[in-house]
């Protein structure tokens, strides 16, 4: 009779989540290229460019996990995801969006709004590792999608670290352009409030928490591709 292995505990399991940080894209040559100063104009301008079409393909991701999800208390939380990207006008509130804010990002940094928005510059396999991550939302259970987001637990330190070194090490960057990384510091942390609970919740045996790593394994993966698809398309300087 093969023994069940006890789960873990949520503390266990969220620390063992956590610990998949290691994998996170901010320890890749070209993030540390790019957060130490030692990229080159061009190398951002591609950055930017090639990061665009991971901004566009994010609602789109967080309309497929809506799509698939039936508790309306989730899709609640979760459609204010859309809204931070796509921007948004209520009752007289407006607010332009990530991806408006982003094409700021890209004029600050001397690209001009229509080479970003047509794509020229998006290299194949960042393409391929963007529309891997789209797929796999509207294919995945919801929840597993959920999971998928929660690369976002180490994403508010890759902010705080842009807007901290930028303004130094890239003095051409028009200021304003950080405004997007500014935003997310604060929405990450939201995003990863709502995904964590859920995940927590969900994955509740052994065997489904395994399969909550290795659904962020494939995430950071997903991360890592893209940077590597920026290295070989732009060099990397150590
Ligand atoms: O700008 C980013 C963003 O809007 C999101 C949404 C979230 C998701 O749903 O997977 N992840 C994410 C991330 C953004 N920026 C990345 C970066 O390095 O600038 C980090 C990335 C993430 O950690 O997944």
């Amino acid at each position: 009779m093969t023994e069940t292995i006890q789960a873990w505990t949520r503390d266990e399991f969220e620390a063992q989540l956590r610990e998949r940080g290691r994998a996170y894209h901010i320890h890749h040559p070209f993030n540390l290229m790019l957060n130490s100063g030692r990229a080159t104009q061009e190398q951002v301008r591609g950055w930017v460019a090639n990061r665009f079409y991971y901004q566009i393909a994010i609602p789109i991701k967080d309309a497929a996990v809506l799509s698939n999800c039936p508790d309306q208390e989730v899709r609640r939380g979760w459609v204010q995801r859309i809204l931070d990207h796509d921007g948004f006008e209520l009752n007289g509130v407006r607010d332009e969006g990530g991806i408006e804010a982003w094409l700021r990002l890209a004029t600050a940094v001397g690209l001009t709004r229509e080479e970003v928005l047509d794509l020229r510059h998006v290299a194949p396999a960042m393409r391929f590792a963007v529309d891997a991550y789209v797929n796999f939302a509207r294919r995945a259970p919801w929840q597993e999608a959920v999971c998928s987001s929660l690369t976002e637990l180490f994403a508010p330190e890759i902010h705080k670290q842009r807007l901290a070194n930028w303004p130094e090490h890239y003095p051409w960057i028009e200021p304003e352009g950080m405004a997007y990384f500014r935003n997310r510091v604060s929405q990450a942390r939201r995003d990863v409030e709502q995904g964590l609970a859920i995940t927590l919740g969900h994955f509740t045996t052994r065997p489904l928490q395994e399969r909550a790593l290795e659904v962020l394994q494939f995430k950071l993966d997903i991360l890592w591709a893209m940077s590597d698809a920026m290295a070989l398309k732009y060099g990397v300087t150590p």
